[in-house]
């Protein structure tokens, strides 16, 4: 039985992981930690990923075997506070690491499709291609891959990662995304039937819906080792989209939805940077990555859960 330990289990992931983790392997085994307090059905801990200190404390303490490290700041903050994000992405992740080295840990943490740049292809983006992000966040996450390799290389640590698309769930918000626009049109829809988004037209980026991300999560720490070619990290990927496609899926259930846009510069920046659709081949041959939802599969879940949510 496994026992894993969560970083940043209040966050948009880590809430709904700490769920999906406690049905499939027992909330007891599941030790969820964040900076700020909180709880679950099994143990939670305080802690400060940058506190290297305290991370071993409570993985030793609660005889942890695996780590899954997903505390980080998004895109959006990263670009507003470049040197914070810096030392909580990369502080956060190496001290992850070490943890996970020193007690002998199988690891995962997410990158993200935000590890391209706009020299990237932007098409069917490949598993390995030209990673050169013009963002910190994209900085942050290329080094995190190769950081991650480079502890399975040198150390011999499990280390596992995927590229997430977008995110889009109705648990727990996002924190300071450029993809945040997607989850925001829904709880704008059914509030005020109408959204603004921050991306313009014709701005497409690769987005999924969390239950996905989540059995992508569970399947690729189950994956045989003796499968995987690749580790950090793998392209996955589910829904290509932009605002426009949101708000037409949104129309077949709420007619009269209207979307108008005023484009933040710096948010549109960083869209324009990333992919418009990468390729999950690499993730589907080595570990059989399969996302059960599309676009309007999403979204007929999402607006009938957001709804609930507000009734
Ligand atoms: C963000 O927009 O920063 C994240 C991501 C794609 O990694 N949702």
């Amino acid at each position: 039985m496994k026992r894993i330990l969560v970083t940043g289990a209040l966050g948009q992931i880590g809430s709904e992981l700490v769920t999906k983790l406690s049905h499939v392997y027992g909330s007891e085994n599941i030790i969820a930690t964040d900076i700020r307090p909180g709880r679950h059905d099994g143990p939670f801990e305080i802690v400060d990923v940058t506190d290297a200190d305290r991370l071993y404390e409570v993985a030793k303490k609660h005889q942890t075997d695996t780590v899954m490290h997903l505390a980080a700041m998004l895109s959006a903050k990263a670009e507003e506070a470049p040197k914070k994000a810096w030392d909580i992405n990369m502080g956060g992740l190496v001290n992850a690491l070490e943890v996970a080295r020193e007690l002998d840990l199988q690891f995962f943490t997410p990158s993200s499709i935000g590890a391209f740049g706009p020299s990237t292809p932007k098409d069917m983006t490949p598993q390995d291609t030209l990673q050169r992000p013009t963002t910190m966040y994209g900085v942050n996450k290329v080094s995190g891959e190769l950081l991650c390799d480079y502890y399975h290389e040198r150390f011999g640590l499990d280390t596992r990662g995927v590229r997430f698309p977008g995110l889009i769930s109705y648990v727990a918000p996002p924190g300071g995304g450029t993809t945040d626009y997607a989850v925001e049109i829904y709880y704008e829809a059914i509030k005020h039937n109408t959204y603004t988004s921050f991306i313009a037209p014709n701005t497409y980026m690769d987005m999924m819906y969390m239950p996905d991300a989540l059995a992508a999560i569970v399947d690729l720490m189950e994956a045989d080792p003796a499968k995987l070619k690749h580790r950090n990290a793998f392209n996955i990927a589910a829904i290509s989209a932009a605002p426009e496609d949101f708000a037409t899926a949104i129309q077949r259930y709420i007619p009269d939805f209207k979307l108008r846009f005023e484009v933040d510069p710096m948010r549109q920046r960083i869209a324009e940077s990333w992919p418009n659709q990468i390729d999950a081949t690499a993730a589907k041959e080595e570990w059989g990555f399969q996302a059960a939802y599309d676009l309007d599969a999403m979204t007929r879940d999402m607006l009938e859960k957001v709804s609930d949510k507000m009734n």
